[in-house]
């Protein structure tokens, strides 16, 4: 079965928008296997978006990223790390679709809710990162 990591970003947390996010995937029929609340740490961060550490945006990803706890998720279903980027959006706020999480919640390209992998390869990478296994 595949699987993908999904974090419920702090902005996420402090809205009280857990709920309905994790009633999202739950309509989708997809599994969720394990979650935690952990706070994030630069270190982290630096590793997790080793691809951005060079944008000028980066520094404020990082106080948004650690201003309070996420929720981690692992997420299984069939073709689930492209089903869940699906019902995600696009990342820049202005490109995600209405209907979508992002699209329906966020009105900021930073503070955009929600975190999934990529490719099946980079969520086994993630869910190793964060959870260990
Ligand atoms: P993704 O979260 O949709 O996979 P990535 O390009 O991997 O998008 O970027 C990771 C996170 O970095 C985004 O979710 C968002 O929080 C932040 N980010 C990406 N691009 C921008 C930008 O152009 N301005 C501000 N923040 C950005
Ligand atoms: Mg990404």
């Amino acid at each position: 079965m595949e699987r993908t990591y999904i974090m419920l970003k702090p902005d996420a947390v402090k809205r009280g928008l857990m709920g309905e996010i994790i009633s999202r995937i739950e309509r989708k029929a997809f599994k969720i296997t394990n979650v935690k609340m952990i706070t994030l740490n630069e270190e982290i961060l630096r590793e997790h978006y080793a691809h951005l550490v060079d944008k000028p945006f980066f520094p404020d990803m990082v106080t948004y990223m650690t201003s309070g706890p996420v929720l981690a998720m692992i997420v299984e279903g069939d073709d689930v790390v492209k089903g869940m980027r699906n019902i995600m959006g696009a990342t820049k706020w202005l490109e995600a679709e209405a209907g979508t999480i992002r699209g329906d919640y966020a009105n900021s390209t930073t503070e955009n809710l929600i975190h999934g992998s990529d490719s099946v390869e980079n969520a086994e990478i993630e869910i190793k990162r964060f959870f260990g296994e």
